[in-house]
């Protein structure tokens, strides 16, 4: 087996218990192999020149941290400029988002090369590098200009978006020929790799080559969808352990006799927040029975902060939900409960388990994983009910959920409604279908699918 080499934006140590399923599945990968994972330390070297990092070796048993720190005008340009402020926003469709016009592209191509520089003298001859994200897309094609042989794969956790959408990236050509560096590439869902296809055919004037080999800019690549999912056992025992069980006696006895939904994402303007609030908003006026129980928990933990449009998308919120709570809300109940914090993992189980709905709506996403973490800690005998947007990569694998449009208000309350007044027997089957798909595609799963693909290409 050759050792596998892991590179992202960031490290999660897969040792600390913060740790998210993909870290835990990876760092057992890494250690089963005897591994590297390499990546941005999230520090900057006080007066750092750009193009310059400082990196940190540690190895703790069979698997090798390296971590680099990065000079401000970098992370300036490369983390919150490019990816932030164009890759992600476009590949989200927001092109009015996007900051087309500015010249953070170079602080992008320095910052890959800086670490295809730091990272090629760390590899061996028969590693199998794979590689994450839309921050690293020119990464392999640096490391191939400097020699690297290796098979390097590349997952993008975020959705692809349609060639015309693409197309507004002035260098999108020089962007998607990097992708033909790769050995693999892999996509969250056939939507993705279908915009890829068309990508290929419309724009490189290039011939499919197989049914999943593709052929442009003289080269081929395999690609295809690997779902990604969560680690099934690891948020079961979580869901068992003495914190969550407390988060869920302290939520049930609060809200006795009120109905909670819950949401629970990053505060981020892919994830449909506004239009769920609305939509909540919507249940309350067009369904008035919810009034006096009906309670939203939304949960958005604090994400990228220094990237205007994430200011803006709070202050949107705030102004929202204090609204729906100033209109129908009473000295005894408040409609919507809003926590702009970090809630510590060990609770989540708890709380989805003791709501009875779970409202997963954002406008676009990769996969999504609170929809198949919520399904897993319910109570199979009185399961709550997800309500999900058909725009997360998610939708394609869990039909089971309600699907709604999160762009159509009426439409998504009038789901809510359903999901609140849905009887036992129908919720149990959903649930046991969603829960049978999630535990088959779990974390374990994809990474398998994921290495044992790129390890078989010739
Ligand atoms: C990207 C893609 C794709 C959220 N708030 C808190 C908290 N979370 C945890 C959730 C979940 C994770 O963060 C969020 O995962 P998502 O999949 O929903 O979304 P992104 O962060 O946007 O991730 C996405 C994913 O990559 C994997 O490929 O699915 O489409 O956008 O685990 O539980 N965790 C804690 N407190 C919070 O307040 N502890």
């Amino acid at each position: 087996m050759s050792r596998l080499v892991v590179v992202s934006n960031r490290i999660a140590d897969p040792r600390k218990p913060a740790a998210g399923g993909l870290a835990v599945a990876l760092g057992e990968t890494l250690k089963k192999t005897g591994g590297l994972w390499f990546g941005w330390s999230g520090k900057t070297v006080p007066d750092g020149m750009p193009g310059e990092g400082k990196l940190n070796v540690h190895t703790a048993g069979t698997v090798t941290l390296a971590e680099l720190d990065l000079a401000e005008e970098d992370v300036d340009a490369y983390y919150r400029g490019y990816s932030n402020g164009v890759l992600w926003p476009v590949f989200h469709y927001r092109l009015d988002l996007a900051h087309l016009e500015s010249g953070y592209l170079s602080g992008y191509r320095r910052v890959n090369r800086l670490f295809a520089r730091k990272l090629a003298p760390l590899l061996r001859e028969d590693d199998l590098i794979w590689i994450h994200d839309y921050h690293l897309i020119p990464l392999a094609a640096e490391l191939r200009a400097m020699g690297c042989a290796n098979r390097i794969g590349f997952f993008l956790h975020i959705p692809l978006p349609p060639q015309q959408i693409l197309a507004a990236i002035p260098s999108h050509e020089w962007l998607m020929r990097a992708l033909f560096a790769y050995d693999l590439v892999g996509f969250q869902s056939e939507a993705d790799l279908l915009n890829f296809s068309h990508y290929v055919q419309a724009e490189a004037t290039a011939e499919p080559v197989g049914v999943s080999q593709f052929r442009a800019f003289n080269s081929t690549v395999q690609a295809g969808t690997f779902p990604i999912g969560i680690d099934v056992d690891e948020f079961r025992r979580l869901g068992q352990a003495r914190e969550a069980r407390d988060t869920y006696d302290t939520t049930c006895k609060e809200y006795s006799r009120r109905r909670l939904l819950i949401g629970v994402d990053r505060l981020d303007y892919s994830k449909g927040l506004p239009q769920r609030i609305r939509a909540f908003g919507e249940l309350l006026r067009e369904y008035p029975e919810n009034r006096h129980s009906a309670t939203l928990l939304q949960v958005a933990s604090p994400s990228r902060e220094d990237v205007d449009a994430y200011v803006d998308i709070q202050h949107e919120l705030e102004s929202l939900c204090g609204a729906i709570n100033g209109n129908y809300g009473d000295l005894d109940w408040m409609p919507v409960r809003y926590i702009h914090r970090i809630i510590a993992r060990r609770r989540l189980p708890g709380l989805y388990r003791a709501c009875d709905v779970a409202l997963v709506t954002p406008l676009r996403d990769g996969m999504n994983l609170v929809a198949k973490e919520f399904v897993v800690a319910q109570d199979e005998s009185d399961p709550g009910v997800l309500v999900l947007s058909r725009f997360a990569g998610a939708a394609e694998q869990l039909k089971d959920a309600l699907l709604v449009n999160p762009y159509d208000i009426p439409g998504t309350a009038q789901a809510i409604q359903r999901a609140l007044q849905m009887p036992l027997e129908e919720r149990r089957a959903r649930h046991a279908a969603l829960l049978e798909n999630i535990c088959r595609y779990d974390v374990h799963w994809w990474c398998r699918q994921f290495l044992e693909t790129l390890a078989e290409i010739r």
